[in-house]
């Protein structure tokens, strides 16, 4: 049932710090309220970012660029901190938790975790924003700005899509 909702955005978590710092690719992720800022992400407990996310109790969101693809698709199909070796992405620190960032990346989105609870085979994590970094040339005038940032998105299991180039104007 799930493949109805797609095409949906794919983000980066990053979890652990140090030697055991961890990235997973995560379609499942939403904004969750404004006011304090909160974001839930859905981890499935098979996944080593889960034990990581128990462990430290925070997580970073990452926005990739299309550019990034490749670790994209290494961070969503291998296993553990190893796979950071096979992939091309720069950690920095973030501002506010321990937790690294992801230079590459378009945006990081720092989380401290409020609650976690379980649905069905996935716990849902929800995270209270404390921090977030991004790149100018991304996000315009508080709008991201698809004329020169190519923001992706996931359609199928080994298929990628961005946007268009345009924007349709509502009125
Ligand atoms: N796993 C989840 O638990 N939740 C998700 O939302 C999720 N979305 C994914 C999106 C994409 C594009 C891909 C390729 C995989 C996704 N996965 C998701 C699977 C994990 O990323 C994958 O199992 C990964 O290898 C887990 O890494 P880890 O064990 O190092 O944490």
């Amino acid at each position: 049932m799930h493949h109805l909702i797609y095409p949906m955005r794919t983000y980066l978590i990053v979890s652990g710090q140090g030697e055991e710092t961890n990235v997973m690719a995560a379609d499942w992720v939403t904004v969750l309220s404004h006011k304090p800022p909160l974001v839930g992400v859905a981890v499935s407990p098979k996944r080593y970012t889960h034990r990581l996310i128990s462990k430290y109790k925070e997580f970073v969101i990452s926005v990739p660029g299309l550019e990034m693809l490749r670790d994209v698709w290494i961070a969503g199909t291998k296993r553990g901190p190893s796979k950071l070796k096979e992939m091309n992405i720069t950690l920095v620190d973030s501002t506010k938790i321990a937790t690294p960032s992801i230079k590459e990346a378009l945006a990081n989105i720092e989380c401290k975790v409020v609650d976690a609870r379980d649905y069905g085979d996935h716990t849902w994590f929800v995270g209270e924003v404390v921090g977030y970094t991004y790149k100018e040339e991304a996000f315009k005038n508080g709008k991201p700005d698809v004329m020169s940032a190519n923001f992706l998105a996931h359609a199928a299991w080994t298929d990628f899509v961005t946007f268009e180039k345009k924007i349709y104007k509502s009125e």
